[in-house]
């Protein structure tokens, strides 16, 4: 049987505001722990539970105004004698929702009546858990019991949380929020560099919050890693395609009622290896101690595929076992996968360097961030025909630019400027792949 529990005698107060509700329907709650919080003009206070039991149905919100005798919420008494029949292993063994309500913050509740509320401003330190908080600035942040507690659990110092709730009061989503900015700066805080501050553009004009996608979110922390984490160097170059290009539109051409779709892709690819070949340290990985160079026998080319959910780089293997107009077919499954989100994670590992292909959208150069735990990805931009001297004249000739980046670690830079002159030589005369 649900039992009503009402707003106890409050002192003088009446017509308080909510200003946050700490339970929910299936919450398991002990005797004192807080219900809610109220807060008037001067003083914020707790209303702690009569009795424990599990909440059926809360009856306020935040902004609702009580007074004493107010409804709070059902509450189905907890079965003492149940818990007193338990086997003692049981006991002593808390179940999950116990553990949940363990777990949750206990507010800094005054036992039932709730002695006068005092000001906030009177409230005597105490000593900080973490040597971060600095108590006066804390005593003086404006928050109610249980954020204080909350942020004492955390080591959260309240001087410096900015409060959004009413009167810039500091709510629990506000300690959130500065934990996980926290936490999402661990090498902005370790490079020494000053955190990313909190920002409010609606105050320049309209703007719109767009959540990001997951493989966003998954893509950015990785990219972020390598970028902070590797020393990058990007070498360009450009590579004279315009033999290849005619032996590709011939092929295009005849392979296209096949519904093979031949581009300039797969000569890179192909070219990529036989570069790797030529430079086995660009097909390696540190590994985790970062004192040896793991080298690999094989050859798997990582392809950066753009979907409209972010990007992702599934790994073609055995390149060198497969042909031009294989790869071509592949290339084509793989990107349709990837644009259904059907690659799965193992079909984006294992790579021996990545290729990231604008050339189909434009753009001149770029620098490309290496996709650890490989140590150079090649960039490709769009060809373009342009004049170049023969020695005699000024000759058509289509260029495709090259980006290649790689971990300095790894690859010196005289090896970088090797590995494009060398792939840049391959691409002008891909007979060379053949040798
Ligand atoms: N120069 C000139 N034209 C090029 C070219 C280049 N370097 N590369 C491709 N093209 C042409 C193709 O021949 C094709 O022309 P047609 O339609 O006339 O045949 C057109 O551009 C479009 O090519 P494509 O993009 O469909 O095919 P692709 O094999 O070049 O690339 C794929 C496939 C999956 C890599 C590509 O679709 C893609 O997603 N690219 C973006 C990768 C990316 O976002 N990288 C950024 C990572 S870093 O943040």
């Amino acid at each position: 049987m649900s039992k009503e529990i009402k707003v106890p005698n409050i002192g003088d107060f009446s017509e308080v505001e909510v200003i946050e509700v700490l339970v929910s329907p299936g919450d398991r709650i002990k005797p004192e722990d807080s219900l809610i919080s109220v807060e008037s003009d001067k003083a914020a206070m707790e209303i702690p539970a009569p009795e424990g039991g599990e909440v059926k149905e809360v009856k306020v919100k935040v902004g609702d105004k009580v007074s004493e005798g107010s409804l709070i919420l059902l509450l189905e008494p907890a079965n003492d004698a149940a818990a007193e029949t338990q086997p003692a292993a049981e006991q002593a063994q808390p179940s999950k929702e116990e553990e949940k309500a363990e777990e949750k913050p206990k507010p800094e509740a005054p036992a039932q009546p709730p002695p006068a509320p005092k000001k906030e401003a009177a409230a005597a330190p105490r000593q900080s858990p973490t040597a971060a908080i600095n108590e006066e600035s804390f005593s003086k942040a404006h928050a109610t019991p249980a954020v204080r507690k909350f942020a004492r659990e955390l080591g959260v110092d309240l001087g410096q949380v900015d409060g959004s709730g009413r009167k810039g009061r500091i709510t629990k989503d506000d300690v959130q929020g500065f934990v996980k900015r926290a936490l999402s700066q661990p090498a902005a805080g370790g490079l020494g560099v000053a955190p990313m501050p909190e920002i409010d553009f609606s105050q320049w004009g309209e703007v719109e919050a767009q959540p990001l996608s997951k493989i966003n979110k998954l893509t950015g922390q990785f990219l972020h890693r390598n970028w902070v984490t590797i020393p990058h160097v990007t070498q360009f170059d450009e590579a004279d395609i315009t033999d290849m290009e005619k032996f590709r539109k011939e092929m295009a051409a005849e392979y296209k009622e096949k519904g093979i779709k031949i581009t300039p892709l797969v000569f890179m690819m192909k070219a990529v290896v036989s570069a790797l070949r030529e430079f086995p340290r660009f097909n390696s990985s540190l590994d985790a101690t970062g004192e040896n160079l793991i080298l690999k026998r094989y050859f798997n080319v990582g392809i950066a595929v753009d979907t409209p959910d972010g990007l992702v780089v599934p790994v073609v293997r055995d390149v060198d076992r497969k042909s031009l107009v294989d790869l071509a077919a592949e290339l084509g499954e793989i990107s349709a996968k990837a644009r259904d989100k059907k690659l799965k994670p193992a079909d984006m590992q294992g790579g021996s360097i990545t290729i990231s292909s604008l050339g189909g959208i434009g753009g001149t150069k770029f620098t490309p961030i290496v996709n650890a735990p490989e140590v150079a990805i090649l960039g490709v931009s769009r060809a373009k025909m342009q004049p170049v001297w023969n020695g005699k004249e000024f000759e058509p000739r289509l260029m495709l630019p090259l980006s290649l980046s790689y971990d300095h670690r790894v690859i010196d830079g005289a090896d970088g400027a090797r590995f494009t002159t060398f792939l840049s030589r391959v691409l002008s005369d891909t007979r060379r792949l053949l040798l």
